[in-house]
């Protein structure tokens, strides 16, 4: 028997019905096992926030793979190559003779000429040199050191030695800020920039032998500094304070009959130590401090600069610092 056209038409959508159910379930099945067979994605180690790139589990496996084998651990060779031979020098290889330093990656802000009144105190020297540098070259400064010599055996005049260290500095190079500092005192913190500020600047406010604070609220001695300017307005410092004691008081004295101020950085920043010593021969206190601080305002404009007499003996440029040997003669007697 024949089959009719419509009952051949039923079976071939059947078929083709049965054809696509076929499709569909294989489709669902390679779907479903491909999630549940990927390995990788639930074995995966979650990112971590903020460390950058992602890296899988193979990543980590092949890292710590490679991480050396420890290597035993041989005998120092007898002599170090890590030694550098002459400390002071070989550790401010950017100095130039005389103790000058300039920044190589930046213009410093400042031109600074640090003078130091001096005798007979080398090893407080060494420490000062040893110290300072690294400080001063980190505070980015344009600077150049100059230990004012007092030759003969004359009572020591520290004024006048920082009057003439300004005037030796100045033929040397167009410095605009002057840092006066005695030799045995060391910064203890670094931010205590050796520089110049819109008002004189007194540097050693804390020292450790005055209990880190001001011995007085007047005080100016130790380290300070001055811009050229405001050196010139107070005509230098005064050149008759023979032995120790007042000149800095004096100092202070015209700083203020000339209107200015003092900046001062705060007690921590400020701290300072001063290198223990006794008392110098030929610097026994002066008698006439007292008489002398009484009359600033009288002998300041006639007492400075503009009357200092001296006579250079000797410059002798070292690789840290230019020493310059001064006959300053003697008091009036
Ligand atoms: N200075 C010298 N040589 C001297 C005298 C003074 O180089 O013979 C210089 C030096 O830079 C010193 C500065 O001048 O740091 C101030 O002098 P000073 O020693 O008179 O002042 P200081 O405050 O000492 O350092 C005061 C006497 C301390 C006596 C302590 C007794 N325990
Ligand atoms: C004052 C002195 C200052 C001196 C200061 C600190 O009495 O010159 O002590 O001295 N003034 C007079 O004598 C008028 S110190 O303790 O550092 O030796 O700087």
């Amino acid at each position: 028997m024949k089959d009719l056209p419509g009952t051949s038409l039923q079976k071939a959508c059947r078929l083709l019905v049965l054809f696509c159910a076929l499709h569909l379930s294989a489709t669902l099945f390679y779907y479903l096992a491909g999630t549940s067979l990927s390995p990788q994605r639930s074995l995966e180690p979650p990112p971590s926030p903020g460390l950058g790139p992602r890296r899988g589990a193979l990543a980590y496996t092949n890292l710590s793979q490679l991480e050396p084998e420890p290597r035993p651990v041989t005998d120092c060779p007898e002599t170090s190559p890590l030694l550098v031979g002459l400390l002071l020098e070989k550790a401010n290889p950017e100095l130039r003779e005389g103790g000058r330093y300039a920044p190589q990656n930046c213009k410093a802000l400042q031109k600074v000429a640090l003078i130091i009144p001096f005798r007979n105190r080398e090893e407080h020297l060494k420490y000062w040199l040893y110290y300072l540098h690294p400080i001063l070259q980190r505070q980015q400064l344009d600077y150049g050191v100059y230990v004012i010599n007092q030759d003969g055996e004359e009572t020591f005049n520290r004024a006048k030695l920082l009057n003439i260290g300004f005037e030796e500095a100045l033929k040397e190079y167009d410095y605009d800020c002057f840092v006066f500092s005695d030799v045995d005192l060391i910064p203890m913190d670094d931010r205590n920039t050796y520089k110049c500020y819109s008002q004189p600047r007194h540097l050693s406010v804390s020292m450790d032998k005055f209990g880190f604070r001001l011995p007085y609220n007047q005080y100016f001695g130790g380290v300070s500094a001055l811009s050229k300017e405001q050196f010139q307005k107070i005509n230098g410092f005064p050149n008759n304070y023979w032995g120790w004691g007042g000149e800095d008081d004096d100092i202070y004295n015209r700083l203020v009959f000339k209107g200015m101020g003092i900046s001062r950085p705060d007690a921590f920043i400020g701290k300072c130590r001063m290198i223990r010593h006794s008392r110098d021969q030929k610097n026994e206190p002066n008698p006439q401090r007292f008489s002398r601080i009484a009359h600033t305002r009288e002998t300041m404009n006639s007492d400075g600069l503009n009357s200092l007499t001296y006579k250079v003996v000797k410059t002798e440029k070292f690789p840290l610092y230019t020493k310059i040997t001064v006959d300053i003669g003697s008091p009036k007697r």
